[in-house]
């Protein structure tokens, strides 16, 4: 069929949008409901974050046993792990093994990006434009877009300008960078940053490290993983994922059930000196209120900060690099590998921004108030708009013409962060007002793409044509999510969780931090009442005809 000079196909049931962990298992998901399923993804393979976040000493902050697929018992059994947090080559491999054994790439355009989605009140069908200038009709749009995919760069001048390399640790180079006898900035001190920073230090003639905010960072002890445990965790696979299922974070963790205040000063030292030496977020977890109460979090805080004297050589640069200004957590708290230390080495310069800041990159460097720092290659490891960022680069329409940035005005608002009013049909993965960035987002996305298959299932089988909240029931889950984020520390940090790193975007807090199991019993109550807070229509044409 040719619509205005272009191909339209009306054969897939399902859109998805993006080939990461998420899309990839929709499309497998769905398309063993029977569905017909096409994928659309911006990168020329699958993986998402791990596709593109390629940068030297990248890594998952969550176990690698854990941030794995669940749904299939065999992978589980068949894949070996290495190491406890995995390195992004073997994220990447792990995403590419998933692809071929479950025959997901046939459904994939990739290098593609969708552009537009207007849903069509005439035939209930969204129409769906690509950047290679496909049109596509297709009854549900299932946005897998990620919630950390669309970079950010730093709002300074002449970034154009600059002569040497400029690199953005989100979208790393895939044949990777030699830095040896270069000299090396990097602005940017989140999660990337601590990341990146230890490893371009190893090889750059010289570092200059542009640091705005300091970052609270725990230790990630990253240690292989020993025949043991790998037999362990697959003896107890079924066990551990239900556990995980229905607990906060989505993963294993188990919080200590005391309050930080109401043990000696010795207990309390003990605690946190074996949640520093078991590794990454156990941190949080050392009691039960590091992320609700100031004074317990303080007093978390400060066992970081004197980690950061004890391990950083020169006392002004300690200081420099000891947060002061925000509770730990509530931007997240980053794991890494030797970072702190990293300022020890003598090719290694600590310029802070806030006091002296950037005034512009120039051809040959960057000036900050102080002076200009001469540079060859510039990495912007500034982050990304989180959460919306992806949605909100489609020009998605629903009901009336309404654009989703009209809907969002004030900030994202979503039913069970799944489904928009007034978009029938349009289903959004781990997206804000959903527990994902705040949980094991491979197991968030899988629970999305499993309630997304029973639901188009139900459909189906009653002949319903279209799915959409009822905006009251989208209001009410909106002030839940704010209700319980107020409970917490975290609404009181400038950070990504508030979309506070992007000028101009309305301040809300976007994850659900009610945790997982909650969000998961309520998640599945709709589901049984026949979709409360869900509009159902039916069909005005039979099934069959689709
Ligand atoms: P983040 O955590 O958003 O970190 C971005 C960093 O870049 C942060 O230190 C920012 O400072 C800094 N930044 C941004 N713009 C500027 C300018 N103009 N000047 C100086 N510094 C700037 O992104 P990441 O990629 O590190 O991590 C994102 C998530 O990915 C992470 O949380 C994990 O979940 C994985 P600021 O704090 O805004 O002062």
């Amino acid at each position: 069929m040719s619509e205005a000079g272009h191909s339209v196909s009306t054969d897939s049931d399902v859109i998805v949008v993006g080939g990461g962990f998420s899309g990839m298992y929709a499309v497998h998901h769905l398309r063993s409901l029977g569905f017909s399923v096409r994928g659309i993804e911006a990168g020329g393979g699958v993986g998402g974050t791990w596709y593109w976040n390629r940068y030297p000493g990248a890594r998952c902050d969550i176990v690698s046993v854990e941030y794995s697929y669940s749904f299939s018992e065999q992978l589980q059994q068949d894949w070996n792990w290495t190491q406890r947090y995995p390195t992004q080559p073997e994220m990447l491999a792990y995403a590419n093994h998933a692809a071929d054994r479950f025959d997901l790439r046939r459904h994939f355009s990739f290098n593609t990006k969708v552009i537009a989605a207007h849903f069509d009140e005439s035939t209930d069908l969204w129409r769906v434009r690509t950047d290679t200038g496909e049109k596509i009709l297709t009854r549900y749009l299932v946005m897998a877009t990620g919630c950390l995919s669309v970079p950010r760069l730093p709002d300074v001048s002449g970034l154009d300008d600059f002569g040497g390399e400029l690199l953005h640790t989100g979208r790393w180079p895939s044949e990777g960078v030699d830095v040896s006898g270069r000299r090396v900035g990097v602005i940017g001190t989140g999660a990337s940053g601590i990341q990146i920073i230890p490893e371009l230090a190893q090889q750059a003639a010289s570092l200059v490290v542009f640091q705005r905010t300091a970052a609270f960072s725990v230790s990630g002890v990253n240690v292989r993983l020993t025949p043991e445990q790998i037999r362990d965790v697959k003896e107890h696979y079924p066990e551990y994922r239900e556990y995980s299922r229905h607990s906060f974070g989505g993963t294993m963790l188990r919080a200590n059930p005391k309050s930080a205040l109401e043990v000696s000063e010795q207990e309390r030292q003990e605690q946190f000196e074996a949640a520093w030496n078991d590794g990454g977020f156990a941190f949080l977890a050392s009691f039960r209120d590091i992320t609700t109460d100031l004074a317990a979090n303080e007093l978390a805080a400060e066992f970081v900060r004197e980690k950061i004297r004890d391990m950083v050589d020169d006392p002004s640069v300690a200081d420099l690099l000891t947060p002061t200004d925000y509770p730990l957590g509530t931007k997240r708290i980053c794991i890494d590998s030797g970072y702190y230390s990293t300022f020890n080495r003598s090719n290694v310069t600590l310029v802070d921004v806030r006091r002296a800041p950037i005034e512009a990159v120039t051809a040959s460097g960057v000036v900050t108030t102080d002076g200009h720092h001469p540079l060859d290659t510039l990495v912007l490891a500034t982050g990304f708009d989180a959460m919306t960022g992806a949605l909100l680069q489609v020009d998605l329409r629903g009901r009336a013409g309404r654009t989703l940035d009209q809907h969002w005005r004030d900030g994202p608002r979503a039913y069970l962060g799944i489904g928009v009013s007034g978009f029938p049909n349009l289903f959004t993965i781990t997206g804000p007002g959903s527990p994902s960035v705040l949980s094991n987002v491979i197991a968030a996305g899988e629970q999305h793409v499993e309630w997304i298959g029973n639901c188009l299932v139900h459909m189906r089988d009653r002949g319903f044509a279209t799915i959409e909240p009822e905006p009251e029931a989208e209001s009410t889950w909106v002030e839940h999510v704010n209700d319980v984020a107020a409970q917490t520390l975290y609404p009181l940090a400038d950070s990504w969780y508030v979309g506070a790193n992007v000028p101009g975007k309305p301040r809300v807090f976007m994850p659900y931090v009610g945790g997982v199991g909650r969000y998961r019993r309520r998640c599945d109550k709709v589901a049984a009442s026949g979709y409360e807070g869900f509009v159902l229509t039916p069909a005005p044409i039979p099934h069959a005809a689709r």
